[in-house]
C-alpha cells in the first residue's frame, strides 16, 4: 500500500487519503470501473493502481427476538454480541434502517465509544455496515475514543443525523463483561422510544444486511478517508480528536480563568477526579491538567483500558472506593469520578464528604449563575427524573421556575431542551447535565461545582450545609438488588403493583419504630410528554405518604442478565437539629416499610442489597 502514503487524490473513485491512513484490504490488480452517478464526462475511470473498489455483499441472517433497546441502548454479554450468528451485524443494520434510504446519501454519523473490549471490532462493523447502506459520513474518534457528552456535543456541531456510541456505560468490561451499543438522534441525544421501539421492529423481522466486508479503517490516524462504494459516491471516514471539540465547547460555556486560579493559582485548592479507566481520562487530562493547570497527581487512572482495570467503572461509594478513601485523608479539598462513558459523576468534598446527586443538581440550580452560559442562555426551567429526591423542587420554587418530573433515562429531557423549556436536569443516578448537550455531562458537572466553589470562596461541605439550612434537605437512598433472577423480580413487581391498585391502599397507615406514615398516593408512574404529548407508563410503583416521603420500585433497565431491583428513598425534612443525620439512619423506617410491603427479601431469595447509595 505504498502508493496510499501522502496526499493522494483522485477524483470519483478508490481510496483517498488526507493525512489519514486507509487501507483497502487485501491490496489489489487494476480495475477499471464505471461509477454510477458521476457526470459523463469524468466517467469515472478508477484506474485501481494499489487500490481496490470496495464491494457491498448482503448477508443472510436470522433475526433475534432480544435486541429491545433499555434505557440507554443495547447492553449485553460482550460474548452475546461476539457470537458467529450475526448479533452484532443485526442490531447496527437495525439501527441504519432507521434512517430513510434517501437521507443517506448526504449523512453524516458520528461513532465512538468508552473504550471497552469489543468496541474496535463493532466500530469497524459499523464503518463496514454504514458503507454498504449508503451512510456518506462517519465522524470517528480517534482509536473509536469519544466519551457520551463529547458524541452528543459533536453530532450538534457537525449537524450530523445521529451517532453510533459503543458502551455499557457504568457496567464492567472485558471479554467477560458487557457491551452495548447506543443510537443518539441530530439533537444529540439518546434515541427516544418512538425510534428505538421502531429499530426493535426491525430486528425482529430482519432476514438479511448489507456488509462492505473488505473496507478496514486505520482508527488511529487523524484524517480523513475516502472510498468508493459499489453504487455509492464516496464513502468518508473521518478520524478527528476524541477531545478538542467538546473542550472547546467547555471554554464556552465555563469562565477558564477563574477555573485556572483555582486549580493552579497562589491560593489553589487541591482536586482529585478519578477516571475509573474508562473514557473520561484523557478528557480530565487535557482539560483539567493541561489546560487549567491541575498537577498531575490530581488526575488517576486516566488511560482508558479494555476492562476498566477489572472494576466496575460506577461512580458510587461501593466502586469508586479508592477514591473516598484517598479523600479521607484530607489531601484534596474536592474528589470526583466518573463512569465508563463520562457521563456520570460523583462529587466528593474534603474527608470524603458525599455530595448526593440529587443535592448535586439542586446545588447546581442554586448557584447557577456561577456558570457564565447560563447568563447567556438564561434559566428556562429544571428537571429531574421520577426517583430523584425532590431537592431540586425546593430550588424551583424559591426560583421560581418550572420544574419537570420525567421518567428515568436522559431521553426524556431532549424535548423539553429543545423546545426551549428546560436548562438544566439530573438524576439520581449520578447523571447531571445541561442543555448545552442533550446527554448527562460528568465533566460539565465537576466544572460546574469548581465555578460554585470558585465564585463562593466555601468548601464543598459548607456549601452542602448552608443549601439545607436554606432550602431543608431531602433525605435519599437507593437500594440495588443485582442479578436478581428475573421471574421473581417479575412477579414481585407484578403482586406489589396488585396491592398498591387495591382501593383500600391509599389512606394505610404503615409503621416502624416510633414512625408513621399513611398512604397519600399510590401508582405506576407514567409520563406525558409536554411537547409532543406521546405517554410512557410503567416508569416505577410510587408510594407517596402524605408528610411528601416516598417509596419508589422500579426494574433496571441497563442491565445484562437477570433483573436488578432498584428501591428508592426520599424523605424531606426541615427541622434545623436533625437535617445534618445520617441518612441511613432517618430513612430506616421507611426502608423497613418497604421491604415489608414488597416482602423483597423473602421474594428473591436476598438478606440486603447489593449497592445502597
Ligand atoms: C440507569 C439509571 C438511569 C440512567 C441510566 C443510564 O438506568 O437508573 O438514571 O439514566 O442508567 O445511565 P436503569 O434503567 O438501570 O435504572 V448510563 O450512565 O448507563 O448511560
Ligand atoms: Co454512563
Amino acid at each position: 500500500m505504498e502508493s496510499l502514503h501522502g496526499p493522494l487524490k483522485r477524483e470519483g473513485g478508490g481510496v483517498r487519503e488526507e493525512g489519514g491512513g486507509a487501507v483497502a484490504s487485501p491490496p489489489c490488480r487494476t480495475t477499471l470501473r464505471i461509477t454510477q452517478g458521476c457526470p459523463p464526462q469524468v466517467l469515472c475511470l478508477s484506474l485501481s493502481l494499489g487500490f481496490k473498489m470496495v464491494k457491498v455483499s448482503t448477508v443472510q441472517t436470522k433475526p433475534y427476538t432480544d435486541q429491545k433497546p433499555g434505557t440507554s441502548g443495547l447492553r449485553k454479554r460482550v460474548t452475546v454480541f461476539q457470537q458467529n450468528q450475526h448479533y452484532a451485524e443485526n442490531f447496527i443494520q437495525s439501527i441504519i434502517s432507521v434512517i430513510e434510504p434517501a437521507e443517506r446519501q448526504a449523512a453524516t454519523l458520528v461513532v465512538g465509544g468508552d473504550g471497552r473490549f469489543f468496541m474496535k471490532d463493532a466500530i469497524q462493523l459499523i464503518v463496514q455496515i454504514a458503507a454498504a447502506n449508503g451512510i456518506n459520513h462517519l465522524v470517528i474518534g480517534q482509536n473509536g475514543i469519544m466519551s457520551t457528552p463529547a458524541v452528543s456535543c459533536v453530532i450538534r456541531k457537525l449537524k450530523a443525523v445521529g451517532g453510533i456510541i459503543l458502551t455499557a456505560s457504568h457496567n464492567p468490561g472485558g471479554p467477560n463483561g458487557d457491551f452495548g451499543i447506543k443510537y443518539n438522534i441530530s439533537s444529540g441525544g439518546p434515541a427516544p422510544e418512538g425510534i428505538t421501539n421502531k429499530i426493535f421492529e426491525i430486528s425482529k423481522g430482519l432476514q438479511e444486511y448489507h456488509i462492505c466486508p473488505e473496507l478496514k479503517v486505520d482508527l488511529s490516524k487523524i484524517g480523513k478517508q475516502t472510498f468508493e462504494v459499489d453504487t455509492f459516491k464516496p464513502f468518508i471516514v473521518e478520524i478527528v480528536d476524541s477531545v478538542e471539540a467538546y473542550a472547546e465547547m467547555l471554554r464556552g460555556i465555563f469562565d477558564f480563568a477563574a477555573l485556572k486560579d483555582l486549580l493552579s493559582g497562589a491560593n489553589h485548592i487541591n482536586v482529585r477526579l478519578d477516571a475509573m479507566h474508562g473514557v473520561v481520562g484523557p478528557y480530565i487530562k487535557k482539560i483539567v491538567c493541561e489546560e487549567l493547570g491541575s498537577p498531575a497527581n490530581s488526575a488517576v487512572n486516566c488511560v482508558p483500558q479494555e476492562d476498566f482495570g477489572g472494576h466496575h467503572p460506577d461512580p458510587n461509594l461501593t466502586y469508586a472506593a479508592d477514591l473516598v478513601n484517598t479523600m479521607k485523608s484530607g489531601e484534596y479539598d474536592f474528589g470526583a469520578a466518573f463512569d465508563g462513558d463520562g457521563d456520570r459523576n460523583m462529587v466528593l468534598g474534603k474527608h470524603g464528604f458525599f455530595v448526593n446527586p440529587s443535592d448535586s443538581v439542586a446545588v447546581i440550580g442554586a448557584n447557577i449563575t456561577s456558570i457564565p452560559y447560563f447568563k447567556k442562555t438564561g434559566v428556562k426551567g429544571l428537571a429531574r427524573s421520577m426517583p430523584t429526591s425532590g431537592a431540586l423542587d425546593n430550588v424551583a420554587k424559591a426560583l421560581q421556575m418550572q420544574l419537570y418530573e420525567t421518567p428515568t433515562g436522559w431521553k426524556f429531557f431532549g424535548n423539553l431542551m429543545d423546545a426551549g423549556k428546560l436548562s438544566l436536569c439530573g438524576e439520581e443516578s449520578f447523571g447531571t447535565g445541561s442543555d448545552h448537550i442533550r446527554e448527562k455531562d460528568g465533566l460539565w458537572a465537576v466544572l460546574a461545582w469548581l465555578s460554585i466553589l470558585a465564585t463562593r470562596k466555601q468548601s464543598v461541605e459548607e456549601i452542602m450545609k448552608d443549601h439545607w439550612q436554606k432550602f431543608g434537605r431531602n433525605f435519599f437512598t437507593r437500594y440495588d438488588y443485582e442479578e436478581v433472577d428475573s421471574d421473581s423480580a417479575n412477579k414481585m413487581i407484578k403482586d406489589l403493583e396488585a396491592q398498591m391498585s387495591d382501593p383500600s391502599f391509599v389512606g394505610k397507615q404503615f409503621s416502624s419504630g416510633d414512625k408513621t406514615y399513611k398512604v397519600a398516593v399510590s401508582d405506576n408512574f407514567a409520563y406525558t410528554d409536554p411537547v409532543d404529548g406521546s405517554v410512557s407508563k410503567n416508569q416505577g410503583l410510587r408510594i407517596i405518604f402524605s408528610d411528601g416521603s416516598r417509596i419508589i420500585f422500579r426494574l433496571s433497565g441497563t442491565g445484562s442478565a437477570g433483573a436488578t431491583i432498584r428501591l428508592y428513598i426520599d424523605s424531606y425534612e426541615n427541622d434545623a437539629q436533625k437535617i445534618y443525620q445520617d441518612p441511613q439512619v432517618m430513612l430506616a423506617p421507611l426502608v423497613d416499610i418497604a421491604l415489608k410491603v414488597s416482602q423483597l427479601h423473602e421474594r428473591t431469595g436476598r438478606t440486603g442489597p447489593t449497592v445502597i447509595t
